[in-house]
């Protein structure tokens, strides 16, 4: 069998002749690459590296920052800033958007959270980086908050990074969704995983059943169908999983389908949610839409959501489309009897 192996790099050359690009694309995710494999080395490096542990300062989102979240933060800010595509970036870590200067040509504008899950850094569980690219709106003159607030149905592309056993890189563009693995012997991305596409239905749900006195009634309803297993309504026995850490929930979704819920409650109403909008629900979202599953905010589609606010958070319920359509339903059958 001859050796048929592809590198990200030559897949993103073969999309850029299909689909008669200019080759600007291939340059944006160039500099995404690298900042990928210099995050992953530090991961991979954990107690080695003396990285791990409490920076000792909160987000903007009042949540504690690991060492390894501002290191991260600053490598994928520094490497995407040196191509000259992006006119500027937004990130989980920082309060404000961010112009690139210099950046004379940047058509491009990237969103990320540049290490989902860190609180699991330092137990050795799986993180990721989540990213979101958007086209800088036409006749913009500043590099503002107004810029990012696009629906995600604007996004040109998305992906992640999963750095675990080993570590991956899962991009959509439009046109499906594709996985490669990083080779650490030569340093690059090979495609291992193509066309990746979500079963339609599962067996397996993702929730934090710690909050489950919080959770909606059509929540509670859906959730307690699979707990009542193959003698309740559904027929069927359910698995649950819970990692607390979506990039890699989502991946285990897109390998084996399954559906992952962070819907608002009781407790997280007020702010919308616990999942950010245009750096986590977003991208997710249209990766999962690419791979044949679905993503709802339990009341309509995420990626038509109209932002408002740059670090806004919102329901999200994703993954098997049944599954997350039964969801919705519920939802709706809740709403019109109140
Ligand atoms: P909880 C990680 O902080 C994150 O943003 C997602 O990656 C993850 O799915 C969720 O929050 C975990 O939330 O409430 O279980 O800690």
């Amino acid at each position: 069998m001859p050796y048929q192996r592809i590198t990200l790099t030559h897949f993103l050359l073969q999309e850029q002749r299909r689909l008669g690009g200019t080759g600007s694309f291939t340059g944006l995710m160039t500099d995404i690459i690298f900042a990928c494999k210099m995050i992953s080395r530090e991961v991979n490096q954990g107690a080695l590296s003396g990285n791990l542990g409490k920076a000792g300062s909160e987000n903007v989102q009042g949540e504690e920052q690991k060492t390894l979240d501002i290191l991260s933060n600053e490598i994928f800010m520094h490497m995407n800033a040196l191509g000259g595509a992006y006119a500027g970036m937004a990130s989980e870590e920082m309060e404000d958007v961010r112009p690139v200067h210099g950046a004379v040509d940047g058509k491009y504008l990237l969103l990320f959270d540049p290490l989902d899950g860190s609180s699991n850094i330092d137990v050795n569980i799986s993180v990721g980086t989540i990213f979101s690219i958007l086209r800088l709106p036409e006749g913009a003159s500043t590099i503002a908050e107004a810029a990012f607030l696009q629906k995600g149905v604007k996004q040109i592309a998305a992906g992640y990074a999963i750095y675990g056993s080993s570590t991956m890189l899962v991009l959509t563009t439009g046109s499906g969704v594709n996985g490669f693995t990083l080779d650490q012997s030569i340093g690059m991305f090979m495609l291992t995983h193509p066309n990746m596409t979500i079963p339609t239905d599962t067996q397996e749900f993702a929730i934090n059943a710690s909050r489950a006195r919080h959770w909606e009634p059509p929540v509670r309803r859906y959730v307690d169908e699979c707990m009542a297993g193959a003698e309740g309504p559904r027929g069927k026995d359910f698995n649950m999983r819970w990692v607390a850490s979506m990039v890699a929930e989502v991946h285990r979704i897109l390998c084996r389908g399954g559906v992952f819920m962070y819907p608002a409650d009781a407790e997280n109403q007020a702010k919308g949610g616990k999942l950010r909008l245009l750096y986590e629900a977003n991208p997710m979202a249209f990766i999962i839409e690419q791979a044949g599953g679905a993503a709802s905010t339990g009341r309509g589609r995420i990626l038509d959501v109209a932002p408002t606010k740059l670090h806004q958070r919102v329901p999200v319920i994703l993954g098997s489309r049944n599954e997350v359509t039964r969801l919705a339903g519920y939802h709706a059958e809740y709403d019109a009897g109140r």
